[in-house]
């Protein structure tokens, strides 16, 4: 089990975790099941709950703190964000028309999903806002509860995870307008404090495998109850989940940046897509943009004529915030565990699941799993309980495969598009692009 990797390992998990499941209420160990094999997964989520706040804080103080060329990126800093919030609201607005559409969630008997939804509401520390409080909420509100008042308030609860991203880009501006001999000594704790923070996701994602294993074993005793037919219930709402993810992030790859490719740069789609074959395999086999960045780069600007000025700075910038890919699951997957707990979302729920889904597809750091820790935020804000992560769990890691590749695309997107209003002329010679100034 050792060498095996750890998609693998995960995937052997939840296979382990159905059939221990189905044997449970086969040979009538359901309790047992819940009181001596699930908390083990309940303590995984709390564990994601845990570093979501830290996460959020030095990835972003970090990744906005890298922004300290402020020439440069008044020059094609501004469009390059420009471009890369346009491209990450497309891909959740994809993603939130085809889950309100498909409906995956309701593919689970209404019947389980009110018993879900009362379940995990009860267990659920969440503040209940008292109705006088609603009542006082003008039009404004949801724009004065993104400013803390109290940063220690902010990050004691996963609900609060607006506040604390508004805190980290307020510092992170802060930190690049302080003058370097007083703001190195920051910068330098928060790339160290990053650094760690992402040993700590890599350490808890070291138990991914049984956490899936006793999550799923939990999960098919709670949604079969004692028929393990139920189960099958289950599987039908998981299947639809994940090709509703894959057919979103699947449009954003072959129809929305060929779109952008053909229509407004230099490049054939032909060209661009075996320009970036090499880094969407990568992204793929490492579910991480970090690892991809270097081989992204060289393929940008070897194989699309990208120049190096253009692509050190869009690339690196995308890599830590821009994620298309991880907006499109967030988006689809907060309103999947929605639909699964029978929460009915209002629109302006969803509309806070695209800033919320924009903002953490931000905060992600780039690597494996990292869209799955955010995801709380989006949950937390929509007033869903992110112990619902327990439902699509077992599918992050092949799903987090798929939407890296789509985050990778997307970056090398928007760096084509860059260049080329930049006048930068891109011409392929015998595969090679020849970078020609206008
Ligand atoms: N795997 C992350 C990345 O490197 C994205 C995610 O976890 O959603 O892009």
């Amino acid at each position: 089990m050792k060498k095996l990797p750890i998609h693998i390992k995960i995937l052997i998990g939840m296979i382990v975790g159905i059939i221990f499941g189905l044997l449970a209420i086969n040979f009538n160990v359901s309790s047992f099941t819940m009181d001596w094999i699930k908390p083990f997964g309940t303590i995984f989520i709390n564990m994601l709950k845990l570093i979501a706040v830290p996460l959020v804080l030095v990835s972003l103080i970090d990744g906005i703190s890298n922004l300290t060329d402020m020439s440069k990126l008044s020059r094609i800093g501004g469009k390059t964000i420009a471009f890369y919030l346009a491209s990450t609201v497309t891909a959740i607005t994809i993603g939130l028309i085809l889950v309100n559409s498909i409906k995956p969630g309701e593919f689970l008997p209404e019947a389980k999903r009110i018993e879900l939804g009362e379940k995990y509401a009860s267990e659920a520390n969440l503040k209940v806002e008292d109705a006088s409080d609603m009542q006082e909420a003008g039009p404004l509100q949801p724009l004065i509860d993104i400013v803390p008042d109290n940063f220690f308030n902010a990050a004691s609860n996963n609900r609060n995870m607006l506040q604390v991203i508004f805190f980290a880009v307020i510092f992170g501006i802060a930190m690049i307008m302080t003058p370097t001999d007083k703001s190195k000594p920051v910068k330098g704790f928060f790339d160290g404090a990053n650094a760690v923070i992402l040993r700590i996701v890599d350490i808890i994602m070291k138990f991914a495998p049984y956490a899936v294993f006793a999550l799923m074993a939990g999960l098919i005793v709670e949604i079969a109850g004692d028929d393990p037919a139920g189960a099958l219930d289950l599987f039908k709402a998981l299947g639809v989940y994940a090709v509703n993810v894959l057919v979103a992030l699947g449009l954003m790859v072959f129809l929305f940046y060929p779109l952008i490719i053909h229509f407004f740069t230099k490049i054939k789609v032909k060209d661009f897509f075996k320009g970036i074959f090499p880094a969407q395999m990568l992204a793929f086999s490492t579910s991480s943009s970090a690892a991809t960045l270097p081989v992204t780069m060289e393929r940008v600007e070897q194989n699309l004529g990208v120049s190096e000025e253009v692509s050190s700075f869009v690339l690196p910038l995308g890599a830590t915030i821009n994620m298309d890919g991880t907006s499109i699951h967030q988006a689809v997957s907060a309103v999947f565990i929605a639909q699964a707990f029978g929460h009915d979302l209002t629109i302006a729920d969803q509309l806070v699941i695209v800033l919320t889904a924009t903002l953490s597809s931000i905060g992600s750091a780039a690597v494996p799993s990292a869209g799955l820790i955010m995801l709380v935020i989006v949950l937390g804000a929509i007033g869903v309980e992110p112990a619902g992560l327990a439902l699509i769990i077992a599918l992050d890691r092949p799903l987090d495969m798929c939407r890296t590749i789509v985050n990778v695309t997307g970056d090398a997107t928007v760096a084509s598009l860059v260049a080329t209003t930049e006048g930068e002329q891109l011409e392929l010679v015998d595969d090679t692009a020849v970078l020609v100034k206008d």
